[in-house]
């Protein structure tokens, strides 16, 4: 198969919609394979169109069911929405919890719908590189929207869901999910605070309690104009949706007449040039690892003929070819 790669003929089916080569496309990112960077010239010319949204919070709030949910309501409008599922927590499966598939499976026959769940781990600079390059697929690939869903946890799950245009930010009421639960980097990324789980006791403590939080932090980033809306959901039944777009529909809105969406997608597009750049001179380095350079320079460092900054000064020339 890799042999017979045509890079055109792969582009030109997902661009019109064939699953199977949107689906080679995300395997070539996750593969990292040798030809990727000719695939992804090919794929640029069509990308910049899709709207990008993130989705996160703790584990168990609801981000899977209201992913679910948000696709149907998006399929409604006649938007053909793309999803990258990250779960780094379920390291058994690929990232797909049994559930999601469950959940994800009545969206399995619809062409108006690409779920992908993530593998990350192994990956060479891993999804702070992978991830802006699957965006690029399904965004060239036609999707009008991208939802990408993470665990608010680990930095690097906060550092990749920041780069959407737009972030959902989920809490539930209850210790394990509600305000005090999240860390405090990702309270300051939402863009739209959905309160799920509404149906249970103690949700209006919740927003109550992030009420208090923005207006507090509302005090202290003065000039900042876009209020994070409070939208309540019970994404198990399906309530709430319309309310949900009503308020990315909005963002949207204020990204544009404020210039702030430009400044978001460059702000994405040097993360993902730094992304490649460094993990490219990372593996340079790698294939130094065992290199004669290197065992010179650690060797004149021991010796004390070399500061360490000044090999690694040394070494950094010696990767420039
Ligand atoms: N009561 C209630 N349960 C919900 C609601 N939304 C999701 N759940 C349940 O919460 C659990 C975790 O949901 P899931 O979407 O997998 O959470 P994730 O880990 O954030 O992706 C599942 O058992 C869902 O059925 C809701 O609005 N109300
Ligand atoms: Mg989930």
């Amino acid at each position: 198969m890799t042999g017979q790669l045509d890079v055109g003929e792969l582009v030109d089916r997902a661009r019109a919609g064939q699953p199977r080569a949107v689906s080679r496309l995300l395997s070539l990112v996750e593969d990292d394979h040798p030809r990727l960077r000719e695939v992804v010239r090919a794929l640029t010319p069509y990308t910049g169109n899709a709207q990008v949204i993130g989705l996160t919070g703790p584990p168990g709030v609801g981000k899977s069911t209201s992913t679910s949910m948000l696709l149907a309501a998006l399929r409604a409008q006649g938007k053909r929405v793309g999803v990258l599922a990250i779960d780094p927590s379920s390291p058994f499966t690929g990232g797909a919890l049994l559930g999601d598939r469950i959940r994800m499976a009545e969206h399995a026959t619809d062409p108006g719908v690409f779920i992908r769940s993530l593998a990350t781990r192994g990956h060479l600079g891993g999804l702070s590189w992978s991830t802006p390059q699957s965006v690029r697929v399904l965004d060239a690939a036609g999707f009008d929207v991208v939802l990408i869903e993470t665990v608010g946890v680990g930095q690097s799950e906060v550092d990749i869901v920041r780069l959407a245009d737009t972030v959902l930010v989920l809490l539930a009421p209850g210790a394990g999910d509600g305000v005090q639960a999240v860390k405090a980097g990702v309270l300051e990324i939402a863009d739209v605070f959905v309160v799920n789980k509404a149906d249970r006791d103690g949700a209006e403590t919740t927003v109550r309690e992030l009420k208090n939080m923005i207006a507090l932090s509302r005090r202290e980033l003065r000039g900042r104009r876009w209020r994070q809306p409070i939208v309540r959901t019970v994404a198990a039944q399906n309530q709430g949706a319309e309310e949900v777009l009503q308020a990315l529909d909005e963002h949207r809105a204020w990204l544009e007449s404020e210039g702030e969406l430009a400044s978001r997608r460059q702000i994405r597009a040097r993360t993902e040039v730094e992304a490649i750049a460094l993990r490219e001179l990372r593996s340079r380095l790698a294939d130094l690892g065992g290199g004669e350079a290197l065992e010179m320079l650690t060797k004149r460092v021991v010796d004390r003929e070399l500061d360490p900054f000044t090999a690694a000064d040394e070494l950094i020339r010696t990767l420039r070819r």
